[in-house]
């Protein structure tokens, strides 16, 4: 079964006004398509690797077979990294579950504080790439990552990713990534954060 780009669970416009519809549409029937498509090609005749989950794939990247293993980083990573995006996203925001809420006030002081450290590493990410709150070692942790490279790769668990690459915000936001940043939080699902957050601390 080749790998599919899952529905999203919500009208493209429905994140509106922080994410415009024509991105949304885009960035789901384009650019991710695109990343899935380029998996499936990169896979044909790996039989075994293609009943995988792309998860699996990305956390046994160095195990891949060198003629493949770029193609899966890149668009192996895209596949997993979007469809955690969209599901990141709702128009009902709500705010983090107490215990998600703790430990986020235990590892960065408090919300406002996490949302700054994500906003610096994602601004500091030169280029396209990702900023990412993880589960490493069991800690939550802020990072940057460049391109469609998943932390899963090293062994932490994201959940929850701003996409910066520009086809993301480049529409309503042009070059200003701080604006595109600030009007994200106001999407973020923190419920399904904090059901990656409870999966990551099993
Ligand atoms: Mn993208």
């Amino acid at each position: 079964m080749p790998y599919q780009v899952p529905p999203l669970t919500y009208a493209f416009n429905a994140l509106e006004p922080h994410i415009d519809a024509r991105t949304m549409e885009i960035h789901h029937d384009k650019h991710h398509a695109a990343y899935v498509a380029n998996l499936n090609k990169a896979l044909e005749g790996h039989a075994d690797l293609q009943s995988k989950s792309v998860e699996d794939l990305l956390r046994g990247l160095a195990g891949l077979p060198e003629s493949i293993r770029n193609a899966v980083r890149n668009n192996g990573g895209g596949h997993a990294n979007h469809s955690l995006f969209w599901n990141l996203m709702s128009a009902h925001s709500g705010q983090p579950s107490p215990a998600l809420a703790k430990a986020i006030d235990a590892a960065f002081g408090s919300l406002s504080a996490l949302q700054e450290k994500v906003n610096a590493a994602a601004m500091g990410q030169f280029g396209s790439g990702w900023g990412w709150l993880v589960v490493s070692d069991g800690k939550l942790e802020v990072i940057a990552r460049p391109n469609q490279d998943s932390p899963l790769s090293e062994g932490k668990r994201p959940i929850l990713g701003v996409d910066v690459w520009e086809h993301a915000y480049y529409l309503h936001y042009q070059n200003r990534r701080a604006d595109y940043l600030k009007a994200w939080w106001n999407v973020v699902n923190w419920q399904v954060v904090d059901e990656q957050y409870r999966l990551a601390i099993g």
